[in-house]
């Protein structure tokens, strides 16, 4: 059996939630495969509201497996309030004991490094996720496994601190003392260990075993680490290629993959943004659409759906078709634009630069709509709503397999 894939196309939020826990339903087996924390949803099943950051969504499922891939970031302190959420966890929650944690100089040098950086901040969740990633390649991380000889960790970390010293004191970082690190690390162990496991050989099992595994992005594409609006980005490979390496799979493993774009475009934090508007239809957008962040709560810059960035994302992921979330936000504009090439230099460009910089997007203006809220049918969609849809799968080269038009788990069209 092949894993099926959905992967963010755009700057994350774009919906991702609503469509994992609409297919999550359906499969055996839900992965995540990188970043840590930062990532976020809420799905609400019965009146009861669920916040998730790391734990996959198929544990919403309560006949699904979910597993933490060695791809993620994994805080030992976030992952063990998301699982007080729960009950009955045992033999429905896999973690990786190769997945690199992050500890807590991982989350102050991240706020400090960000203060540092003034005006230049990238603006970063705070959550320690890029020097937890860059401790890893350095070669100087803690995996999860390590939670099973706390004392041998404890002391690597007391060292550790010692060593960096200097730098420590000037971000007003303070040594934690051997006591108190070796309880604060027995108190992960204690809930966590029985949850690791060697999770690559446990999902070429389940895919032997013919079971369903949907492998489930977090953040975007245009977040990726190699492929995104650098040093902009968060600190994973967020394409689809960042799975098998998160997991330990194979790219002949994977099997269907969708992207999920919003109907227009938002991002959060700083960096290159070309098609953001800094008017009346940027602010309708962020009140329509309830744009701000998941895990932080900041307002999310918004601005109209970019066809050349999602043309490079679909492809540089293998996207068989997009999933376009959110198109009720549109409803009522008398024109949509659709940013289909790019002004560089006074020449047309239509493939994505290095620099997005200093370039002006070249709009197409469609004709809007009154109401495409609750259409279930592509049939009952209006006309220059089908005819936006049918854009964006001619200037993107990709299909569209899905559309949501609404927030309710029903108001979804299939295609
Ligand atoms: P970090 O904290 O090092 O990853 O921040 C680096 C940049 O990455 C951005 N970033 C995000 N942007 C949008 N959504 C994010 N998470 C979503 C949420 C979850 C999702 O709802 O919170 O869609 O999967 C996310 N995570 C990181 C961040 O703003 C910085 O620009
Ligand atoms: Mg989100």
């Amino acid at each position: 059996m092949k894993a099926d894939m959905i992967v963010g196309i755009q700057w994350g939020d774009e919906g991702k939630g609503k469509i994992v826990d609409l297919m999550a339903q359906e499969y055996d087996v839900v992965c995540r495969y990188q970043g840590g924390h930062n990532a976020g949803h809420t799905i609400w099943v019965d009146g009861v509201r669920y916040a998730l950051h790391l734990i996959p969504s198929g544990i919403l499922n309560p006949k699904a497996i979910n597993v933490i891939g060695n791809g993620v970031v994994v805080s030992p302190e976030a992952l063990i309030k998301e699982m007080e959420q729960f009950e009955n966890l045992a033999g429905r929650l896999f973690v990786s004991d190769k997945a690199h944690m992050i500890l807590n100089h991982h989350i102050l040098i991240d706020q400090a490094k960000e203060k540092l950086r003034g005006e230049k901040a990238i603006g970063t969740t705070g959550r320690g996720i890029g020097p937890s990633y860059g401790s890893k390649i350095e070669r100087s991380g803690h995996r999860l496994g390590e939670l099973r000889d706390t004392t041998k960790l404890a002391t690597a970390l007391v060292e550790f601190y010692e060593e960096n010293r200097a730098l420590f004191g000037a971000l007003g970082i303070v040594t934690p003392d051997f006591k108190t690190l070796k309880e604060e690390l027995d108190g992960y162990a204690s809930v966590l260990l029985p949850f690791l496991s060697d999770t690559t050989h446990m999902v070429w099992g389940l895919l032997d075993a013919q079971k369903k595994v949907l492998l489930e992005g977090a953040q975007g594409t245009m977040l990726d680490i190699d492929h995104g609006t650098y040093p902009f980005v968060t600190s994973s490979n967020t394409i689809s290629a960042g799975a098998c390496v998160g997991l330990g799979l194979n790219p002949k493993d994977i099997g269907k993959v969708t992207g999920i774009v919003k109907a227009y475009c938002t991002r959060v934090g700083n960096g290159p943004f070309p098609t953001e508007d800094f008017g009346n239809d940027g602010d309708n957008l962020r009140e329509k659409g309830k744009e701000f962040g998941t895990s932080t709560g900041r307002p999310r810059r918004c601005g109209w759906f970019d066809a050349v960035a999602c043309r490079y994302a679909s492809r540089i992921n293998g996207c068989d078709d997009l999933a376009i979330m959110k198109l009720d936000v549109l409803d009522g504009f008398e024109t949509i634009k659709v940013c289909v090439a790019y002004e560089i230099n006074g020449g047309r460009v239509e493939t994505l630069p290095e620099d997005l910089e200093n370039i002006v997007p070249i709009y197409e203006e469609l004709p809007g709509w009154g109401s495409v809220v609750g259409c279930r049918k592509f049939e009952e969609l209006p006309e220059t709503a089908k005819a936006y849809i049918r854009r964006i799968e001619v200037l993107t080269g990709t299909k569209v397999g899905l559309i949501s038009t609404s927030p309710d788990r029903n108001d979804t069209i299939i295609l």
